[in-house]
């Protein structure tokens, strides 16, 4: 049965209809209707003048249904097409009274709910999963005082300062104009061309080039708000602060390699890891914490804290944790909630309030006007997912798509023409109402018009050197190969040069690998427009040293085929699910194995249908015969050979070595035992990656 249950969860202008009536789910009086609510005969076959003879034009049936679905598309989000979302709540822990009225914050315990989106960037909405790509980590809070949303990526700074260049940069990642491709990817020349003339996307494009952008799981990535916002107290004292989601399940990305293989293996990896997460009961969680500073705070930074393109290390100042998110619901319709889901960096609560950072500005004006050519209409917050939990009273009317049925004539204010004859409708409350933070005179706040960048905006290096020099070495050579692929995939020489020019002001080791690389003369550097400052690295920055090492949230794939060791089996479960980890069992055949006991188990999947990259660790767990049969099966030893290759633990029983040996598996610190598994899986083994590919 079809009900549209168009809720607004609006406690004041309430617009709850359900406009098609009747049962949600089927049964005996649950009949298919038109969307007029015409009962429908015959849901199979079309009005026909005789068997054989035309469909006839009079069908309404037939015409309503499919000019319904020629309609089901809306135009995809511009960026960030391709997204997954979940629902859940925020739950304070040490309320932030202190620094913000902001309502939420107040009260230890109090949960607030929640909608999260996280995206990729440059692919469109059918994109895979797993490009090389900035992640969107957008959230929505339905406070008791209406919405806010803090419209972050994982990745803490932003390529470009001024939002006038947001256009060109999306230009020029996104497919190339003329081709129409590649799809959800950095590496060609127009990304390339753009971002080797604009110095200033040096710092993020370290940050793009690192592991950052390969995520293992949407659960394992930090979250960022990036710009400096405004928060301010009940004594009206303003402070600045950056916010920052921290995983509960640590940081984890993939390597390069196992990146590009996922996206062959599973299209939806991310989206089906965070749905089956979700719908398991293993709730995702994030810490919020906040940078709190002042003026003088900032006055003393070497780097302006209004320029998105830099961070505050987070050793020089630390993160105050003051609630954690819990994403405990998925979506029940993915249209109506994930893709009509309309953030705004715009809507903020009193309390919070924004900087002057040049790219947050042009923000504010971009997402409530890209959400009207993507939703059609002004009225796309009264949808239920976009819709305030709390009372909405004004006298906007009409456009397309209201919902609500406002009673009265006085559609203004003030009146007086309520019912009862006094002053009528919502008023304005100076003393609740939001405010807008002054900001203070002495500040160069403002000044002539002029188009201009602030004088320290101009250091498009220090921080790029600070984020390669807080890099564990593994991690630089990542980068430097990440640069060399990515460039090497662009055909302009010249491309090619200034961007290796420009990497010379952030460090000479760096131009020099990715220049052989690449296979060119290393070029002579390109002029700073401020010379670079040396900072004090920063570990927080790198992905390895913050590494947990646990099995939580992560799955271990058990090869098995007829023979293999019954009780060897139920052991490394109960050991994999006693480090909190997945066990999912893949054999040849779906339908399962013959097990050394006589016993059969079906397997979670199939062999072909399961390649090790979407894994955290493998076990193989073969008999004598079970290994001579798989040693002649091609997806068998890419198992081996892949997992080896990516980093992983493997678990094989002795008789497997010779699969082992086949797939160029030499043995180190993470080729264990079968037992030994659940425990060595814990971790990645990245010292082994200079055995297994040339890294820049
Ligand atoms: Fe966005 N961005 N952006 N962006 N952005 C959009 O809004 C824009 C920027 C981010 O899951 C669009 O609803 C401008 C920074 C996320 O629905 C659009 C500028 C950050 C999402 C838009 C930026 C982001 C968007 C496209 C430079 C991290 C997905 C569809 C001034 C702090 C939200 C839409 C979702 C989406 C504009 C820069 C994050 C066109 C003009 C910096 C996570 O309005």
């Amino acid at each position: 049965m079809d009900r549209f249950d168009t809720t607004s969860g609006n406690g004041g202008e309430t617009h709850q209809q359900v406009h098609h009536g009747g049962k949600e789910t089927g049964g005996d009086d649950a009949h298919l209707t038109t969307n007029q609510g015409i009962r429908v005969s015959d849901n199979q076959n079309s009005l026909k003048s005789g068997a054989r003879g035309p469909a006839l034009l009079e069908d309404f049936v037939l015409r309503e249904k499919i000019f319904h679905f020629d309609h089901e598309r809306i135009p995809e989000r511009i960026v960030h097409a391709r997204g997954s979302g979940a629902h859940g709540y925020f739950e304070v822990t040490d309320p932030l009274s202190d620094i913000t009225t902001a309502d939420l914050f107040q009260r230890a315990g109090e949960k607030t709910p929640v909608f999260v989106r996280f995206s990729t960037v440059a692919g469109g909405a059918g994109s895979v999963d797993t490009p090389r790509d900035v992640r969107g980590f957008a959230v929505k809070f339905y406070t008791k005082v209406g919405n806010w949303d803090l419209v972050g990526n994982n990745i803490p700074v932003f390529f470009i300062q001024d939002a006038i260049k947001f256009p060109d940069l999306i230009h020029s990642v996104k497919m190339e104009a003329d081709k129409a491709y590649p799809q959800a990817g950095s590496a060609h020349d127009t990304f390339w061309d753009f971002a080797s003339l604009m110095p200033e996307t040096t710092h993020m494009l370290l940050w793009a080039m690192s592991d950052r952008t390969l995520p293992r799981s949407l659960r394992m990535m930090e979250g960022f708000g990036i710009h400096t916002f405004v928060m301010v107290n009940a004594e009206g004292r303003e402070s600045f602060v950056k916010f920052h989601w921290r995983p509960k399940l640590g940081l984890q990305s993939t390597v390069w390699d196992e990146a590009l293989k996922l996206q062959a293996a599973d299209n939806d990896y991310h989206r089906r890891d965070l749905y089956e997460a979700i719908d398991t009961g293993n709730f995702p969680e994030w810490e919020l914490g906040v940078q709190v500073f002042d003026q003088a705070f900032a006055d003393a930074q070497p780097y302006d804290v209004l320029d998105a393109t830099k961070l505050i290390p987070e050793e020089v100042l630390p993160l105050r944790i003051v609630g954690r998110m819990v994403l405990d619901r998925n979506p029940d319709n993915f249209f109506a909630e994930t893709e009509q889901v309309a953030f705004c960096p715009a809507n903020i609560v009193p309390g919070i309030d924004f900087s002057n950072d040049p790219l947050l500005q042009g923000r504010l004006f971009s997402y409530l006007d890209t959400q009207k050519s993507r939703l059609g209409t002004a009225n796309f917050h009264q949808l239920p997912i976009n819709a305030p939990k709390c009372p909405v009273m004004n006298f906007q009317r009409d456009g397309q798509f209201q919902m609500t049925v406002p009673k009265g004539r006085a559609n203004y204010e003030p009146n007086s023409l309520a019912d009862n004859g006094e002053v009528g409708g919502p008023r304005e409350c100076p003393m609740t109402g939001f405010t807008s933070f002054q900001g203070r005179a002495d500040r160069d706040e403002q000044g002539p018009k002029l188009r201009i960048r602030a004088e320290l905006f101009a250091d498009h290096y220090s921080q790029a050197r600070l984020f390669w020099q807080s890099q564990t070495d593994n991690e630089r050579a990542h980068i430097a190969s990440a640069f060399t692929f990515e460039l090497s995939k662009v055909g302009v020489a010249a491309v090619q040069t200034r961007t290796v020019a420009n990497l010379r002001n952030v460090d000479e080791d760096l131009a020099k690998r990715v220049a052989d690389g690449l296979g060119i003369d290393l070029p002579a550097a390109n002029p700073a427009a401020k010379k670079p400052i040396d900072m004090s690295p920063s570990p927080a920055l790198s992905i390895q040293k913050k590494m947990l090492e646990t099995l939580k949230g992560r799955q271990v794939g058990i090869l098995i085929a007829d023979g293999s060791d019954a009780a060897a089996l139920k052991t490394l479960i109960a050991d994999i699910e006693g480090e909190g980890g997945k066990a999912v069992i893949v054999a040849p055949k779906v339908g399962g194995v013959t097990l050394s006991d006589g016993s059969t188990v079906k397997a979670d999947a199939q062999l072909a249908g399961a390649p090790s990259q979407i894994f955290d660790a493998v076990a193989i767990l073969l008999s004598d015969s079970g290994t001579l049969m798989l040693l002649k099966d091609g997806a068998a030893v890419e198992f081996v050979m892949n997992a080896f290759g990516h980093l992983k633990a493997i678990g094989h029983t002795p008789e497997a070595q010779p699969l082992l040996y086949k797939a160029g598996v030499v043995p180190d610190a993470g080729v264990v035992a079968v037992d030994a598994l659940a425990k060595a899986a814990v971790r990645r083994y990245f010292d082994r990656e200079p055995t297994v590919r040339t890294l820049a």
